[in-house]
């Protein structure tokens, strides 16, 4: 798609934006569902990265600190107790720059997987770089998804990383194609770029072949101790157009609403589902940062007569 095409789509009145997302989202899905998603931060902290926006980063004081890779046990536990609530899917993350085929870690993560999956609901991993073997690995244990995003503009994006290149995400993603595995990829906002960055991000995404299976877009969550903490919140109905756009341009994308829904308000979040959005994080915290709980989530969407989607697994094979 041309910038120009995502421009005009973006500044169409606000109400004729809304409703034409919401014919298109009529058009590809059925009915109101929205996909449940918990995430796990499996090995939090200390990690070499940079990015500006990133509690985990070892180069910040955040007060989040380095912990082990948990056991297989430990994570099973949360993941039968996520299946128990109504989560279809379930993502692991790692607070890694990439992984390494051969590393104990990697074996370790790559047995947890093989029984996460066991349990039937979507698993999804978030690790960092890869190169095509590792991914076939991963795919192998059951991941049916990769989330690795490319956060911004490819022109705004040094000014937030410089550890690592826009390329290098673009490198992962391929590899992740390669493999035959889903790609989960979107961005943050509110990190102090430009509504035209936000249109190039999406233009990015637009060009994925296949297109993104799932489409995270986080507003900023400020964290002390990291360059990005001053930023202000954004402004909804910048989110609500975008989630918008997104769903006119990617129309068979899961596009989730993810980080910062604990500062967004119950209207904004129902205005940002009809735009399109149809995937949320559910349970009470991301990897490190608040997540609404899960009652008041609960209520939400049966206000909104918003029912949970279905798992695209069955829990006998897990592939
Ligand atoms: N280390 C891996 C990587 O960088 O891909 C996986 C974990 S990383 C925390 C996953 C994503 O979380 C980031 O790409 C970013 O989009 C999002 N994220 C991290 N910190 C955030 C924050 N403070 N606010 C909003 N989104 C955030
Ligand atoms: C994504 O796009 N958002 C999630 C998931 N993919 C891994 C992570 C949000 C992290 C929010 C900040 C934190 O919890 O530290
Ligand atoms: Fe590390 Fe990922 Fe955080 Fe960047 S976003 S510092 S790579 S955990």
């Amino acid at each position: 798609m041309q910038i120009s095409d995502l421009q005009d789509i973006y500044a169409t009145p606000f109400f004729d934006l809304i409703s034409r997302a919401r014919s298109v989202y009529l058009e590809h899905w059925s009915g109101n569902e929205v996909q449940l998603c918990t995430l796990l931060s499996i090995k939090t902290g200390g990690c070499s990265e940079d990015c500006g926006y990133c509690a985990q980063s070892a180069r910040y004081s955040t007060g989040v600190q380095a912990e082990k890779l948990m056991s297989t046990e430990d994570v099973l536990a949360v993941a039968r107790r996520a299946s128990e609530n109504g989560s279809t899917r379930f993502c692991m993350g790692a607070a890694w720059k990439g992984v390494r085929e051969g590393d104990s870690r990697f074996e370790q993560v790559l047995g947890t997987i093989e029984e996460v999956s066991k349990l039937g609901m979507e698993v999804c991993v978030t690790l960092g770089q890869l190169s095509v073997s590792e991914a076939h690995k991963l795919k192998a244990a059951g991941v049916k998804a990769y989330n690795h995003n490319i956060d911004t503009s490819p022109e705004y994006y040094p000014s937030v990383v410089s550890t690592h290149t826009f390329q290098d995400r673009l490198n992962t993603i391929r590899a992740v194609q390669d493999a035959g595995m889903d790609v989960c990829c979107g961005g943050i906002i509110g990190m102090g770029e430009t509504e035209l960055d936000r249109l190039k991000m999406l233009q990015v995404l637009t060009t994925f072949d296949p297109a993104p299976e799932s489409v995270p877009i986080n507003c900023l969550m400020p964290m002390a101790g990291t360059p990005l903490e001053e930023q202000p919140p954004i402004e909804v109905f910048e989110l609500v157009r975008l989630i918008a756009t997104t769903r006119i341009a990617l129309p068979k994308a899961k596009v989730r609403l993810s980080a910062g829904r604990t500062r967004l308000t119950r209207e904004g979040q129902a205005l940002a589902f009809f735009a399109g959005a149809n995937s949320i994080f559910y349970g009470d915290k991301l990897l490190t940062a608040a997540n609404p709980g899960v009652e008041e989530d609960r209520d939400l969407l049966r206000e909104l007569n918003l029912v949970a989607q279905k798992p695209a697994v069955s829990a006998a094979c897990g592939s």
